[in-house]
């Protein structure tokens, strides 16, 4: 039996991934940071909270990080753990940087000094890119807009760097945007069909909205968590574009999912508030896959309009089951 540590297991991606390896047959090794409320509801979701292996790190912590790769000396390591909201990351740069960069860095250092068969997964990110108009792919620039873009180049290139000075497998996944019914309720796509859901019941009458003529390259977190695993499985480690090749505006986004939800005219409903609106944004991000598909033989399976009418039918149906 294989084994796999996730890290950030409570994540969108980490329980997603948590799903799709336990299916799969791994013993799987999931991390958790203590907090003073409900923790682990994405689990409980798919119902296999009591299958995983939970292990308390914090990527902060650096001794917490070599005590559970120590002891678990995991066949494949996904580091899916991250402050992931980048507009957060303007307001807690030094946390972000912490947390994402040097986070990493401990990660990829313990494995090689006390776990070196591992295969590590390095959650590298779109944002790195920045703004420039071309599509993104492996070799593309990278001239990030944010300290959660810039804390993402620092690990992204040191995971390189373990690979070629210490022979370490690890792989970067640099993924685009991706979404589903378990997304967090702060990302633009969720908190519009969660806000959807709340008008349509009576429970809200607006969502307010910053910069929604951003272009984004969104697709389904569960299509995504198995490039993760594909890349894995290869002999060499290396680096992998993961999108869907269409962007998308945030208009797009409420005007599709105002109208499958039938509430109609998105702009009967939404206003702009400047407080949501960043430092610095990044106009349009579309990624070029080709590789993926080429080497993994990996292709997204949902579309932009099933992705949204996924998140629309769930968050409906929690609201009228008053999950708030
Ligand atoms: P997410 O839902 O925000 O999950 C992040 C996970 O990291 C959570 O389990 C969180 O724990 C954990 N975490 C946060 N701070 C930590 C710390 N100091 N120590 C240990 N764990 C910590 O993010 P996601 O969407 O699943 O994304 C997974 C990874 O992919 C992240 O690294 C993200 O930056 C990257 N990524 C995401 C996307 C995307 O579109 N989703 C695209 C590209 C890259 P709590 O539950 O306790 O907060
Ligand atoms: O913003 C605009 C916002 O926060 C998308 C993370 O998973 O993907 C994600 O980062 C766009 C931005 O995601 C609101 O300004 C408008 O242009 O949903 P988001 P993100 O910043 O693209 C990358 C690939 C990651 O790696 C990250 O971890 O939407 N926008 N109005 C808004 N965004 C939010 N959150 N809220 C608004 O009200």
């Amino acid at each position: 039996m294989k084994s796999a540590l996730i890290l950030g297991v409570t994540g969108q991606d980490g329980s997603y991934l948590a799903d799709f390896l336990l299916k799969k047959g791994y013993n799987v090794y999931g991390s958790f940071r203590r907090t003073s409320h409900r923790l682990f509801e994405r689990l409980e979701y798919f119902d296999i909270l009591d299958k995983i292996n939970l292990v308390k790190l914090d990527l902060t912590d650096p001794i917490s990080i070599n005590k559970v790769i120590k002891e678990t000396q995991p066949d494949e390591l996904y580091n899916l753990a991250a402050q992931s909201f980048v507009g957060i990351s303007f307001d807690q740069p030094i946390l972000t940087t912490n947390v994402n960069a040097t986070g990493a860095l401990s990660v990829f250092e313990t494995v090689k000094e006390s776990s070196n068969h591992t295969k590590i997964y390095q959650a590298s990110s779109s944002e790195m890119f920045g703004n420039s108009n071309e599509i993104k792919n492996e070799f593309s620039r990278m001239n990030p807009a944010s300290p959660y873009g810039v804390s993402k180049v620092f690990a992204h290139k040191t995971a390189q760097h373990y690979r070629e000075a210490y022979g370490l497998f690890a792989t970067c996944g640099i993924l685009f945007n991706h979404e589903s019914p378990l997304r967090g309720l702060e990302f633009v796509t969720r908190k519009i069909t969660h806000n959807i859901a709340r008008i349509k019941l009576g429970y809200d009458k607006k969502l307010f909205l910053g910069n929604i003529d951003a272009k984004r390259d969104w697709g389904f977190a569960g299509d995504y968590v198995k490039a993760m695993w594909q890349m894995l499985q290869q002999d060499k480690s290396s680096d992998y574009v993961v999108a869907t090749g269409e962007s998308h505006s945030v208009k797009d986004f409420l005007d599709y999912a105002f109208d499958y939800s039938g509430l109609g005219d998105w702009k009967d409903f939404v206003e702009i508030d400047k407080k949501y609106f960043r430092p610095q944004d990044i106009d349009d991000l579309v990624g070029d896959a080709t590789k993926a598909e080429k080497e993994l033989g990996w292709k997204p399976s949902i579309t932009f309009k099933k992705l949204i009418e996924m998140m629309v039918d769930s968050d409906i149906k929690l609201i009228n089951e008053h999950v708030f």
